[in-house]
């Protein structure tokens, strides 16, 4: 397959539809864990429904409209699903979920288990078994709606650590369907992955795929890792080869690297590769070249005193982004005289993020107690040196956000890829600003031309800060045109396209030989 699109006319080789759940007729089935719209009110009070604005709705969208694709996921609000509904020409199918699994599957587990897991537990995470259980029902009840969907030889692409259970439960019951599994953040080392009580269900949910796609060789070396571990605690398991890696990325020449590894007994090879997420550069590009962004990023600037330099951060309000410690270098610059207010200013949004989580509403004081303190302590009247802004902007806003800015502090202790770094370059038209940026985020391994910093080093952060403040435009500009070429030739478009091109030459689903071979005894 080339352009992204699958052959939908394959049918899977005399394999009838298994299923109790049914069979659908649609070719090409999304499911991740929300729909990629927004409830808003309408004119008289209804309800209606708006593209959420995200570079997976906008890789995916020409595929959705193309391949007449379904896209399978929760409302955001609890209770009863929407009927299925079109959207931007896309058909969207809701599974709903009670106030209870709000709270234990998407508040719970997801949020409070898996999250601080899988980003090498920089807050504790929680394990509750009413948690698990409220999982594996929302993952069976995704998976169900998936297979009700699909058509026989149909594609099923699952996105994320809400769904992992999904591959499994969907292979069970439809062996002739084509699963690709996306994980979105990192997958932890083998000796934090262990402590989940429920490690041997997570990896023999996900090796119901036949692809399974990571943000980076470490993530995806983790699973291959946590295979093996996992198939050695198995008191039985009969011989398979699972799974062989690959380079999501033609391009970089990474040559397919294949393991052998006995691990779940399935009887099928399971494909793992490397596809590092982007964005739709050029519609970024575009926002920012239009006049009205580029008057509101000078108008941004006038409103900040029009300080030398402009420095920016935007994250959700997230322990894993390192907000924290990047307030602390700022806050020390000050107090040292190596910045003073007049000359530089930071700009830190915050958006609002799982408010309803313990972790975050602690972050959320912590966050808020700092600011306060190096306002307090550096300030002068009509001259803070922090602007702070707890608050949601629309996509122009953002991109004005980006123009205004000289210098992009992405600090995350631990990110699977972080797409603002990337909206940053993609913005910069003219070649100039200076990306500081974590070497713990998935970006990093593409946007090696940033200033790549250790965020736990506050003084490599601050020396970093400064010299990102001070950079020349020689400089600036070689390193930003070499980010830009990768971020513009690198695009969402073409990480759905890789994906998906690599699932199509996975093996052909085939019936099951042998039971699915439950793992045992973790
Ligand atoms: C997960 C992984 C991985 C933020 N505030 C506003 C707003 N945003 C947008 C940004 C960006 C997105 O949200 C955030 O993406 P990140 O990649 O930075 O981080 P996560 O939300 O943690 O995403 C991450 C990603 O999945 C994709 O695979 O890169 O590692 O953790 O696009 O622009 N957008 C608007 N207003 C805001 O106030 N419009």
């Amino acid at each position: 397959m080339t352009g992204g699109v699958p052959d939908l006319t394959e049918k899977a080789q005399g394999n009838g539809p298994d299923s109790a759940w049914g069979v659908g007729d649609c070719g090409f089935v999304v499911a991740a864990s929300r729909l990629p719209v927004d409830q808003v009110d309408g004119p008289e009070g209804q309800v209606e429904w708006r593209p959420s604005p995200g570079g997976l709705v906008s890789a995916l969208e020409p595929i959705m409209r193309d391949a007449d694709g379904v896209w399978i996921g929760w409302s955001g609000a609890a209770g009863d699903p929407p009927q299925p509904f079109d959207v931007a020409g896309m058909h969207l199918v809701g599974v709903g979920l009670s106030a209870d699994e709000v709270r234990d599957y998407y508040e719970g587990f997801c949020n409070a288990t898996l999250w601080p897991l899988y980003h090498d537990v920089i807050a504790p995470p929680e394990f509750h078994r009413p948690w698990w259980e409220a999982y594996v029902r929302v993952n069976r009840r995704f998976a169900q709606a998936a297979a009700q969907q699909a058509a026989i030889g149909a594609t099923v692409w699952v996105h994320d650590y809400q769904l992992q259970l999904v591959p499994g439960m969907l292979r069970e019951q439809r062996s002739d369907v084509r699963i690709g599994m996306f994980t979105h953040i990192p997958f932890p080392g083998y000796e934090i992955f262990a402590q989940l009580p429920w490690r041997r269900q997570i990896i023999e949910g996900l090796l119901g795929a036949d692809l399974l796609g990571f943000q980076r060789h470490g993530d995806a070396a983790n699973f291959l890792r946590a295979c093996r571990r996992t198939a050695r605690l198995a008191t039985r398991g009969s011989l398979v080869r699972v799974p062989a890696t690959m380079s999501g990325d033609a391009r970089t020449a990474v040559a397919a690297q294949r393991q052998a590894a006995d691990v779940s007994g399935t009887g099928r090879d399971v494909r793992v590769g490397t596809f590092p997420i982007s964005i739709d550069s050029a519609a970024f590009e575009k926002i920012a070249s239009r006049e009205t962004v580029r008057a509101r990023a000078k108008e941004i600037r006038h409103a900040l005193g029009n300080p030398r330099v402009v420095l920016l951060g935007i994250d959700r309000l997230d322990y894993t982004k390192g907000i924290l410690h990047r307030l602390n270098a700022y806050g020390e610059l000050l107090s040292e005289g190596r910045l003073t207010p007049a000359e530089a200013v930071l700009v830190l949004v915050a958006s609002p993020s799982r408010e309803r989580v313990e972790h975050y509403r602690v972050l959320r004081d912590e966050v808020e107690v700092t600011v306060g303190r190096i306002n307090g302590e550096h300030a002068e009247l009509g001259n803070a040196p922090i602007h702070y802004l707890h608050q949601t902007y629309p996509r122009e806003e953002m991109a004005a956000l980006y123009l205004a800015a000289d210098v992009m502090l992405v600090t995350s202790l631990r990110d699977g890829m972080n797409l603002v770094a990337k909206e940053y370059v993609a913005c910069r038209r003219d070649e100039t600003g200076a990306l500081v940026l974590s070497e713990f985020t998935g970006a990093a391994d593409e946007l090696g031309s940033a200033l790549l910093v250790n965020p736990h080093d506050i003084e490599g952060l601050k020396d970093a800060i400064i010299r990102a403040a001070t950079i020349s435009p020689g400089e600036a500009k070689r390193r930003m045109r070499s980010m830009r070429r990768r971020v513009r030739e690198h695009d969402v478009g073409h990480w759905a396209e890789t994906f998906l091109d690599a699932l199509e030459q996975a093996p052909a689903p085939a019936v099951l030989t042998e039971s699915t071979g439950q793992l045992s005894g973790s």
